[in-house]
This record gives structure tokens, sequence and C-alpha cells, in this order.
């Protein structure tokens, strides 16, 4: 039998259509090669769902469906899966693990499933779920709703069993500074009390002639400050995130009606609507509190705010603009590669002929990123807006026929400046490349090794796993796994402590199988051959065909500070005869 996982040349099948429509296609394939369908064994990739991400929230679903088609449509085929990753979302949460497993499995047998990759003993019994938990589980996996996901990390909680000590905790922290419990209630994703807090909060500020919007951009935006931050440094995952953010989008609910309120103490003619913004997060980006809140805030304002959602492509954008009429585009996005397609956001509207303002905002956006990248992409006003607060007041200038002209002219000058300083900074002297080589690197040559005991090519076939086995550096392992720390302290780390022994395990069980059933063949070549340097290049002396072979290598030419050499890799070599080494290994 063979197993075909669902990969085609765009990468793997995440779609319903696309697992459907690549199967079909390596079915007719193989069948049309005479290979047996009853050995086919399709695998059509079983993603995690629950991860918050929108479009992962089908995942579950898309399997289901695509199984049912592909036993339609490839007779005698048969079908498997990874069923683990399905809740990778929950990873420490085994009770809600066992329970998603079962729940999948009790729909995609039904559907067509033969087989799975599947811990039998990570399985309950669907009928003696708690039929609240199987209910979410259901709901997710079936995407029967749309806030599932919500629902079921929220439940998750109540699995996690709780100690004596965090009940303890629990009650304490009522009495914390309400900054304080923000912040808590942010990391925690603990939505019990978020209101009252944050109306605490309010009603301290608005006692003091403070505003609403002064929590959001205080001790709510603190708050998500040190989850970024945890998160970032792998000490709090996505479905915690998740829960963080709708905690901060229940705070932002309950000062909305407050920020809204504001607009009625303005004076008549303010209220008019005074210009039409495009609000977006550009493709890519799923972050959306930051710009919700700035529209929002602009609409209060007077502002007629036309928001695009999340992920939005730039042909959007730019069709929105020109059929509304807008009068300027707000930009927000959260992760780095957002910054490259403001960048092209930007190119296009210059490419189109758009004039208009661009507001640039979120919280990995900065002053000098829009100075460098996006501002000599586009002729008309770039603008970095720190925060929501300060939209209003920039809008009104770009909107404004008498400040407008001196606004743009300032802002351009700033990030000339910004510009310049860094141009400046980057700027290094080159020397010429005699020069460069006047100031080679003196590797004391003198001091050579001696020659190897056994020049020539050596290969080795087939090294032991076993030994190899011994080498691994884990820590980058933990890492490409999203934990971070370093091993073995990561193991009894105490946040990811627990999640990382199992990875841990669960590798170690992996590695005993590859190499007792030995499933891979590690190779490898090493050459050693006597060789000279010549200039900057190298050349190696091949006995058994009397060639030499010439290897050009490049030399630095920056002008180096104090006595530092203008280094070359040829420097190491001895123009008078030296040895080199090469090596390539593979593992297949
Ligand atoms: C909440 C959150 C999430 C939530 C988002 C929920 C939602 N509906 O928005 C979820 C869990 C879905 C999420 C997912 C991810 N996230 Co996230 N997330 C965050 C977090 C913790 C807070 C963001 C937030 O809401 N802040 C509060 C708001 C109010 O602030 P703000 O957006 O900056 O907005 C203010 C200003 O910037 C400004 N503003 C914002 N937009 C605009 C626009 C205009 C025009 C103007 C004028 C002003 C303006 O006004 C706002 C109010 O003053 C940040 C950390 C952080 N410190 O920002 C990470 C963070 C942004 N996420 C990060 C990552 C890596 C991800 C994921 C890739 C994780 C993953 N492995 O899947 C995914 C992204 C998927 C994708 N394709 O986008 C990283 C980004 C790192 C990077 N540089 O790329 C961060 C920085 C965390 C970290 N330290 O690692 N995330």
């Amino acid at each position: 039998a063979a197993v075909v996982m669902a990969f085609d040349e765009v990468g793997q099948a995440d779609t319903r259509q696309r697992k459907i429509d690549i199967c079909k296609r390596a079915y007719d394939l193989l069948v049309g090669e005479g290979f047996p369908p009853e050995d086919i064994i399709f695998d059509p990739n079983i993603f995690a769902v629950a991860t918050g991400i929108e479009e992962h929230d089908r995942y579950g679903l898309d399997f289901l469906e695509a199984v049912k088609e592909i036993k339609a449509q490839c007779p005698h085929a048969k079908t498997s899966g990874g069923l683990s990753n399905l809740s990778f979302s929950f990873r420490g949460n085994e009770t809600v693990r066992r329970a998603m497993h079962s729940v999948f499995l009790y729909h995609a047998i039904p559907a067509g499933l033969d087989m799975a990759i599947v811990n039998a003993g990570q399985l309950d019994v669907y009928d003696q779920i708690d039929p609240t938990l199987r209910d979410a589980c259901e709901d997710v996996i079936l995407a029967r709703q749309s806030d599932a996901t919500e629902r079921l990390i929220d439940l998750a909680e109540s699995y996690k069993g709780k100690s004596v000590a965090d009940e303890k905790a629990a009650e304490e922290w009522r009495g914390w500074p309400v900054e304080r419990r923000l912040e808590h209630a942010l990391v925690k994703g603990i939505d019990a009390y978020v209101v009252d807090d944050t109306e605490e909060a309010r009603a301290a500020r608005a006692a003091n002639g403070g505003r609403p919007i002064e929590v959001i951009e205080g001790p709510l935006m603190d708050g998500m400050n040190v989850v970024g931050d945890l998160f970032g440094s792998g000490k709090m995952f996505l479905p915690q995130v998740v829960k963080s953010a709708r905690v901060m989008k229940k705070a932002v609910a309950h000062l909305i009606p407050f920020i809204e309120a504001e607009k009625d103490l303005l004076p008549e003619e303010e209220r008019k609507a005074k210009g039409k913004i495009i609000m977006a997060t550009v493709k890519g980006d799923v972050h959306d509190i930051g710009k919700n809140i700035v529209g929002v805030v602009l609409q209060c304002n007077g502002y007629d705010v036309i928001d695009l959602g999340v992920m939005v492509p730039w042909p959007t954008i730019l069709a929105s603009a020109n059929d509304n009429k807008a009068d300027m585009i707000g930009l927000s996005g959260l992760i780095t590669p957002s910054l490259d397609e403001m960048v092209t956001v930007a190119e296009e509207m210059q490419r189109a002929g758009f004039t208009m303002p661009l507001l640039i905002g979120g919280a990995t956006t900065s002053k000098v990123h829009t100075a460098l990248r996006i501002d000599p992409a586009y002729e008309g006003p770039v603008i970095h807006v720190l925060d929501a607060s300060r939209a209003v007041g920039v809008a009104s200038k770009l909107l404004s026929d008498t400040q407008r002209d001196d606004y743009v002219a300032e802002v351009a000058d700033e990030y000339i400046h910004v510009r310049d300083a860094r141009a400046g900074r980057s700027q290094s002297v080159l020397l010429s490349i005699d020069e460069a080589r006047a100031n080679f690197y003196d590797a004391f040559l003198s001091d050579k090794p001696a020659p190897p005991d056994q020049p020539g090519v050596h290969v080795f076939n087939d090294w032991s796993l076993e030994h190899l086995r011994t080498f691994i550096d884990w820590t980058p392992f933990f890492r490409a796994w999203e934990l971070h720390g370093n091993y073995p302290g990561i193991l009894t780390d105490d946040v990811v402590g627990e999640t990382a022994t199992q990875l841990f395990a669960d590798a170690n069980a992996m590695l005993d199988r590859i190499i007792a059933e030995k499933w891979l063949t590690a190779r490898g070549v090493a050459g050693l051959w006597p060789c000279a340097r010549d200039g900057d290049d190298v050349t190696i002396h091949l006995a058994d065909t009397e060639e030499h072979v010439r290897l050009p290598f490049l030399r630095q030419q920056v002008k180096k500070s104090r006595d530092r050499a203008n280094m070359c890799l040829a420097d190491f070599i001895d123009p008078n005869g030296d040895w080199i080494g090469g090596f390539a290994v593979g593992i297949h």
C-alpha cells in the first residue's frame, strides 16, 4: 500500500476542494499507471482548529466533507489522518484534547475515514464526555457557531483543574489597584470583572477631567503589551492570547458608549461629517482591536468611517477608496509582514495616481519604518499615527483648508530628517581593493596544523543513527515548536516545562522508532586536499586527475576602525602550500 499525502506544487491541501482535487488527481495518475486502487491510502491533512484564526475555523469540517467526497470519487481507496494535530491549540489540556479527538472520530468514521494515527489511550467514549464539553467540541469541529472557538477556550479553563493555591491567588488579585487588576485580567484571560474594573478606571479618570479613551491607551494597552511580551517570549500560547483579545474587546465595548457620548458635547458644526476614511487591516493580518478603536474614535469625532475589516488585499482598499470618493485611507498592521504589505499598498496608490493622505498605524509600525519605506513609495501625504487619540488631530489637520499644507510639509520634513539621519548612519567608506588587500589578515601561518594523515575523498555510506542522535542540539528543536528556553532547563521551566517534556518524550519515542526500524540512511562525504593561496583565490590540487580547481573569495572593503584587518577567507591559506577541507551530508 502507499500513503498519499494531499500536497501539490502549491503546497498542502487546506480547503475541502483542494483536498478533493489533489487526491483525485493522484488517484487518476496512480490507477492510470496500473496501481491497485485498494492499495492507496489518502491522508488529506488534519489541521489544528480553534486557533483563533478565522480561516482555520472550517479545517475540521473541510476534512470530514473531503473524506466523504474522496471516497465517492476514488472507488476502493482508503483514507487516513493524524489526529493529534486537530487539538494542537489545547496542548497541556488533556481533557479537552481527548474530547476533541473522540468527537472528531465520531463524525469522521461515518464520513468514510478508514484509519487514523491516534493515541488510543487518549480517547474518551463519546457518550461519556461531559455534554457541555462535547457540544462545544462539536461546534468547533463542525464549524457550527461563529463564536465556537471562544466558547471552547472559555470552557477549557474549567477542565484544567484548580489547586488550592490557585483559588487563594484568585481571591488576592481582587484587592490590587485597578490598573494591575486590568493587566491581570488581560494576561489571564479573565472576563468576569473586566467591565467593573474598566468602569472603575474610567470613573476615576472622569472625576479628574480625564477621557474614556485614556483607559484604552493607558492600562488596557499596557496590559495587552504584557500579553504581547509573554507571547513573544513563548510563555503564553495562542489560545490564551485569543482569550486576552476577547477580554480586551469586552473592556473596549464598555467604553465605546462613553466615547460616543463625547460626540454630543461637540458643537453642532463639529458633528457634521467632516470627511470619509477607509480603514483596513492589511492583507495577511488578522489584528483588528486597534483599528476598530481608531474607527470608533474617528466616527465619534464626525468622520465617516468605512471599515473594510481584516486581511484586506490592496485592490479592495484602492477600489473602495475610489468608489466611496474617500478623503483618506488608514491602514493597520501588527505583524512584521504587514510592514511590507503597507509598502505595497502605498506603491499601488502611487501607480493608480492617488493623491489622498495615507495614515499608518498598529503596534509594529513606526515613524522610522514609515519614513524609510512607506513615505518614499507614495507622493501623497503619508503619516504614521501612534494611537487612536492622535488620529483625530491628524485627520482634522489633513482635511483642513488652512492647516493641511503646513502640516504635510512639516511631517515630510520630519521624515526627510529621519532618512538623512539613517543614511548617514549606514554610509560606510569603501577602500580601494588594493588598499584592502594591503590590510590583509595575518593568520599566523607559521603556526599551521600538521598535514592530514588521510588526505583525499572519504565516503561514509551509512553512519550510525544511534551515534548521530547524541549530537542533536535540542534547543532549536523546541524553538521550532515555539517553546522558548534552552535545553535541558526548558524541561523544568515553570511555564512551558510540561509541554516541553511531553514534546521531548514524543520526539524521543519517534527517534527510537526511526533507529529501530531504520527509516533513514545517513550519508556523508569529506575531502582533504592540498592547496595554496593565490591572491584572494585558493587553488586546490586534485591529485587523482592532476587538476587545479580555483576558488575565488571576496575581501572586505569597508574601511575598518582601529587596527582591524580587511579579511578574506583566502588569508587563512598559506601561499606556500596548505590543506583545505570540504564536506557534504545527506539523510534520506
Ligand atoms: C491580541 C493579539 C492577537 C489576537 C488578535 C485578535 C484581534 N481580533 O485583533 C490573535 C490571538 C488572533 C493574534 C494572532 C496572531 N498574533 Co498577535 N497579538 C496580539 C497582541 C497581544 C495585542 C494586540 C492588540 O490588540 N493590542 C491593543 C490595541 C489597542 O493596540 P494596537 O493594535 O497597537 O492599536 C493602537 C495603535 O497602534 C493605533 N492603531 C492601530 N491601528 C491603526 C490604524 C490607523 C490608521 C491608525 C491611525 C492608528 C492605528 O491605535 C490603537 C489604539 O490606540 C499583540 C502584542 C502587542 N503588544 O501588540 C500580539 C502580536 C501583534 N501578535 C503577534 C503574532 C506573531 C501573532 C500570530 C502570527 C501568532 C501565530 N503564531 O499565529 C497571529 C497572527 C495571525 C495573522 N496572520 O495576523 C506578534 C507580532 C510579531 C511580529 N512583529 O510579527 C505580537 C507583537 C506578539 C508578540 N510579541 O509576538 N494576536
